[in-house]
């Protein structure tokens, strides 16, 4: 801004400087007025040479305030700032790694006295196990199983009349004896053989007299009746038995035959 002041000071002096030197030549002109007073009129003389420039004129004054200046252009960028607060909390992580096998314990603590009384009812109790399975050999030799194809049929020896021979088998998960074919019939002629006693099949015509079906219904499909059987001897007899040749013989349901079952 001061620097800018410095032509208009400049102009401001030679304007100043001009005045002085109009004054300056002025002066012969007021020296030849002078000469008109005198009584005696001298020769013209000779003009003088011109004076010596003036002396410079005194510091104008201070010239008013200059206009706003132009917006500056933009400064440097600043320095980063400190870091900002501490977020919230993230959701949970994955649960980590299998971590590495620990070492092994301690030897553990010494084992509390013996309950004696605990393994004297142990092996009471051990021995009462022991009685019965010796008895369940026993009878075990005496019960048979046989299998044909995907059946098997069982007997223990014992007789009972058709109704409780029919739901002994159906509690232990079979049915009385239906043989539908000859070597089916043979197995369990074999038991009847063995125990030398008829055995019942599960087979009857207490529905219809003269129809005989399954007790699981169904007509039969394979018979083995003996001379002139089934003759329903007095009316009475309607459940079937297969007696020591191996053929069937209609019989009254009330007689004690061999239970034979098949699973
Ligand atoms: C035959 C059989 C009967 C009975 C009777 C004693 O009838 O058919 O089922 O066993 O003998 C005459
Ligand atoms: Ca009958
Ligand atoms: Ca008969």
């Amino acid at each position: 801004m001061h620097c800018a002041m410095r032509p208009y000071f400049t102009v401001h002096m030679l304007v100043v400087n001009a005045l002085l030197m109009q004054l300056s030549h002025g002066t012969p002109d007021l020296t030849t007025r002078t000469n008109v007073c005198s009584t005696i009129q001298g020769t013209p003389g000779v003009p003088g040479n011109n004076g010596l420039h003036g002396r410079d004129g005194r510091d104008g004054r201070e010239g008013p305030k200059g206009e706003k200046g132009d917006t500056g252009s933009l400064g440097q960028r600043g320095v980063q700032g400190p870091p900002g607060k501490m977020g919230p909390e993230g959701p949970q992580g994955k649960p980590g790694l299998l971590g590495t096998k620990g070492q092994k314990g301690e030897v553990g603590r010494a084992a509390a006295p013996c309950d004696m009384s605990r393994v004297e009812a142990l092996e009471a109790g051990l021995s009462t196990l022991q009685n019965n399975f010796n008895k369940l050999e026993k009878v075990l030799q005496l019960l048979q199983v046989k299998k044909v194809g995907q059946t098997h049929y069982a007997t223990d020896g014992r007789v009972m009349n058709f109704e409780s021979a029919c739901k002994k088998c159906q509690t232990i998960g079979g049915l009385l004896a239906m043989p539908k074919t000859e070597e089916e019939n043979k197995v369990i002629h074999d038991f009847v053989s063995f125990y030398q006693n008829p055995a019942f099949l599960g087979i009857s015509d207490e529905k219809k007299e003269g129809s005989f079906e399954y007790i699981t219904k169904g007509s039969v499909t394979y018979t083995k009746w003996s001379r002139g059987e089934p003759n329903d001897h007095k009316g009475k007899e309607d459940c079937v038995e297969i007696v020591s040749s191996g053929f069937w013989n209609d019989k009254n349901c009330g007689e004690q035959r061999l239970v034979v079952c098949q699973f």
